[in-house]
């Protein structure tokens, strides 16, 4: 039985994270043609992985978690990008309210200074709550769901993107648009 889990963090490490490293040329959008994945991937786990395994964890995780999307022979991660080339969304105006997940030993930090995209390019958001708890929770500690009042932020400039239907991505968002759970 393929390792998903496996193959799709790797998919993430090359596509958000480490593209250059692997000699990948990401476009605008993060888009890059899905053979060079697949060659690296086939590099990497030599007669682990078939290709429909890939297309697999394309379609999403066992809770239905889409990362990535693959269209016309490309591949890119939706969302989650880090140290490579800026990636680029059409900005969206958000629903009035969207869920962030974390961990209680932020909380301090983010009263003080607003939720920040610290390593990665955006602040990410969910429209779900059991997605933002299962997010929160990889952090360790008791994890906190914040409320962001999207619609207020939107409307006094923070920008928005909507790469997938359950995902939402910002600008930093200043502490005045969070409710902190009591
Ligand atoms: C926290 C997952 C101190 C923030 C999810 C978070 C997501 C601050 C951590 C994606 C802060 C960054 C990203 C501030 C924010 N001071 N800490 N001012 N502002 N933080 O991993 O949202 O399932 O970069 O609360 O789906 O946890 O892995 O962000 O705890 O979309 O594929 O700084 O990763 O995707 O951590 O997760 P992360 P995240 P996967």
């Amino acid at each position: 039985m393929p390792d998903l889990t496996k193959l799709s963090k790797f998919l993430s490490l090359l596509l958000r994270h480490q593209a250059d490293q692997f000699g990948l040329e990401l476009d605008a959008q993060g888009f890059v043609a899905v053979d060079a994945v697949w060659k690296q991937v086939t590099k990497r786990y030599p007669g682990s992985f078939q290709y429909s395994d890939l297309l697999q964890v394309v379609d999403g995780d066992a809770t239905g978690k889409k990362r990535f999307e693959l269209v016309d022979g490309r591949i890119r991660a939706l969302y989650g990008h880090s140290a490579v080339r800026a990636i680029t969304y059409e900005p969206i105006e958000p629903p009035t309210l969207l869920y962030h997940g974390t961990s209680a030993h932020t909380l301090t930090a983010i009263r003080a200074d607003g939720l920040q995209r610290q390593a990665r390019q955006y602040v990410h958001l969910t429209t779900r709550f059991d997605r933002a708890t299962q997010v929160g929770s990889r952090h360790g500690g008791q994890t906190i769901i914040l409320t962001v009042r999207a619609a207020d932020a939107y409307q006094s400039g923070v920008q928005f993107y909507h790469p997938e239907t359950d995902h939402y991505l910002a600008e930093d968002i200043p502490a005045a648009f969070i409710d902190f759970p009591e």
